[in-house]
């Protein structure tokens, strides 16, 4: 029997909106647990990272905000991850802003020879310190994982880079700045944006995802940000843009991934309550966790 072990991250510094530290919270909420347990997983919750900021911790070298605690949470992540992984068990995070996959990748990343990365997102989190128009850490994280950013952040348990840029794939793009499409050129990211998804469909996109990493990897995380998804279907994110992934193609994405079982570890993340219509965006994460681990209607 598959063993899953649930990690909540209720982090918001990675971003300015508040609100989102409550998404593990949301997401139990809408009844996770008794979904996974029905397909016949072993399920523990072994509940929250502590996410507090001291003071003392603020830097004023970096325009990068909340840098060090950023940093600091991330280590605890990455160990956290590490155990779970050790324990043979299936690390599923629900967070808290996406900052936190610098951590997650950072604990999975070495037990994989080559580890690859599926990043649903209508952004490219591809931002450094250079590039970023915000400075806020949830626009960096892909990047940072890459090798690409501040050191404080690539460097998460003293390796770098954590997955190859060859071994990333990026869906549901439809917001990039300026520099993250000259780190997409320079790098050969592959990126399906809404464009592809609308011109080939989300069957393709997905036989194409899964064939490019299945040959080439040996561990695969999702990473689900869920304003990729159409905000329509998925209103309680910090930063909605339209025209996004709708629900069933969502899902027919999740589908198709379990059909493969090439996901190894993955996390959803970026729901925000506060924001939302009476938790619908959190019952849309863990729907795509049922598909995700294998509900079928028959
Ligand atoms: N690209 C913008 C920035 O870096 C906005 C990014 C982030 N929003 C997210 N991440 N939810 O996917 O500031
Ligand atoms: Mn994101
Ligand atoms: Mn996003
Ligand atoms: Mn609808």
């Amino acid at each position: 029997m598959k063993k899953i072990s649930i990690l909540g991250v209720p982090m918001d510094l990675g971003q300015t909106r508040r609100g989102v530290d409550m998404g593990p919270s949301a997401i139990r909420y809408a009844g996770v647990l008794n979904r996974l347990k029905k397909l016949d997983y072993d399920v523990e919750d072994i509940g929250d990272i502590v996410v507090k900021v001291d003071n003392l911790e603020e830097d004023n070298h970096t325009t990068l905000k909340n840098l060090k605690a950023i940093a600091r949470i991330s280590e605890e992540i990455a160990h956290s991850i590490q155990t779970i992984i050790e324990n043979k068990r299936f690390p599923l995070l629900f967070g808290g802003d996406h900052s936190i996959a610098i951590g997650t990748i950072a604990g999975i990343s070495k037990f994989y020879e080559n580890l690859g990365v599926i990043w649903f997102d209508a952004h490219g989190d591809l931002n450094t310190e250079e590039t970023s128009p915000s400075g806020n850490i949830h626009g960096m994280p892909l990047a940072a994982s890459m090798g690409f950013g501040h050191p404080a952040l690539t460097g998460i348990r003293g390796y770098n880079p954590k997955v190859n840029p060859e071994n990333v794939v990026i869906i549901g793009a439809r917001d990039l700045d300026k520099g993250e499409r000259e780190l997409i050129k320079s790098k050969n990211i592959k990126v399906f944006t809404m464009h592809e998804i609308d011109r080939l469909g989300m069957t393709r996109v997905m036989e194409e995802s899964i064939h490019l990493l299945k040959k080439r990897t040996d561990g695969v995380h999702l990473s689900v940000d869920l304003d990729a998804l159409d905000p329509h279907d998925a209103p309680g994110v910090g930063t909605p843009v339209l025209g996004g992934i709708s629900y069933r193609e969502s899902h027919l994405a999740m589908e198709m991934l379990e059909e493969t079982k090439l996901i190894t570890s993955a996390e959803f993340v970026e729901v925000n309550p506060i924001l939302d219509e009476r938790n619908k965006t959190a019952e849309v994460a863990v729907a795509l966790m049922g598909s995700l681990f294998g509900e079928k209607l028959l």
